[in-house]
């Protein structure tokens, strides 16, 4: 039988894509000089695709695949593909939990650790020859702190177990109570912010957390606390962000996360309380690798007439 034939629509490494080759014909729209025209070429072809989590399938472009079966994303967050639309068709999505987790809550409590101990700061001040002229500035204490959790998911918790070990006082707000999470709480937001020292930003992105960090969140929070984002720069009103931080109506940030990555916000760069790194929340050879060993799985169980291993759920 024919190789099913893919349509590569966000970049992928390159250890999956020699992989999958062995299966399936590829089509790289990632790199496309005429993306236009290599849909037209190929999309009625198109059986699967393969999606990350800041590029996906749009609908205009699923309305082009009257093949398509399944969407692979590279990643555990989904808000880049539309899914809805892609339900709408019985086309199914599959995505990336688990396998990232460990890397993604590691990553927060090291930019949590970082601001709050300034050590991006000290890192400059070292290589920068000023030690000699005198110590730095002292930071704050972060074991025993209150840590508001924005989105009690696989990430959230991972944190919070994390922060457990560091005696911090956990607290978070979600949609819904959930029930087995022994922390407590509380249904406002701005309750959530005004009530701790570093509030954390784990919940899913796209429209229906749109902006939610916000000037009035901010202000909740406060000029002795710090924003930590490891979620999706869309949940964050940016500008909102960078006026409360030039103000110093908060202490600091930790962001893993932009509005327009590969972009980051160009005053961000002259502020020393801010830490930031270029969304590598999940980028260790490690689990880059499970990730796509997962994607790779789904496609391969899917065109093998199995159930897909990791679907996202259907709303
Ligand atoms: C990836 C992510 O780096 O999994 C996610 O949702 O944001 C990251 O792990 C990114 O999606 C690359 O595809």
């Amino acid at each position: 039988m024919d190789k099913p034939e893919l349509l590569v629509v966000a970049r992928q490494p390159d250890y999956l894509l020699d992989d999958l080759a062995k299966d399936f014909v590829l089509h790289r729209l990632d790199v496309a000089a005429d993306p236009d025209r290599l849909v037209e070429e190929v999309g009625p072809r198109i059986r699967g695709a393969l999606a990350g989590g800041m590029k996906g399938p749009d609908a205009a472009l699923i309305a082009r695949l009257p093949k398509l079966e399944i969407i692979s994303s590279n990643s555990v967050g989904y808000d880049a593909t539309d899914v809805p639309a892609a339900h709408a068709r019985n086309v199914i999505v599959t995505h990336t939990p688990d396998v990232l987790t460990d890397d993604v809550a590691d990553l927060a409590m090291t930019l949590m650790l970082m601001i709050g101990r300034r050590i991006g700061e000290a890192e400059r001040f070292i290589r920068e020859g000023r030690w000699p002229q005198g110590p730095m500035p002292l930071a704050v204490k972060v074991s025993g702190k209150r840590l508001g959790i924005v989105g009690m998911g696989r990430i959230g918790t991972a944190v919070a177990r994390r922060a457990t070990g560091f005696g911090m006082d956990i607290a978070y707000t979600d949609i819904v109570v959930k029930g087995n999470a022994p922390y407590a709480f509380v249904p406002s937001l701005h309750d959530l912010a005004r009530q701790s020292d570093f509030l954390l930003v784990s919940c899913v992105g796209g429209p229906t957390t749109r902006g939610l960090i916000d000037a009035a969140v901010l202000d909740a929070l406060g000029p002795k606390s710090f924003l930590v984002n490891i979620a999706r720069g869309t949940i964050v009103n940016e500008p909102d962000l960078v006026k409360a931080l030039k103000e110093k109506r908060i202490a600091g940030a930790g962001l893993d996360v932009f509005f327009d990555e590969p972009h980051a916000p160009p005053e961000l760069f002259e502020m020393d309380n801010v830490v930031i790194t270029p969304h590598v929340a999940s980028a260790t050879n490690e689990t880059r690798r499970a990730m796509a060993d997962l994607v790779a799985a789904n496609l391969r169980a899917h065109f093998s007439g199995r159930p897909v291993l990791t679907p996202v759920p259907k709303g």
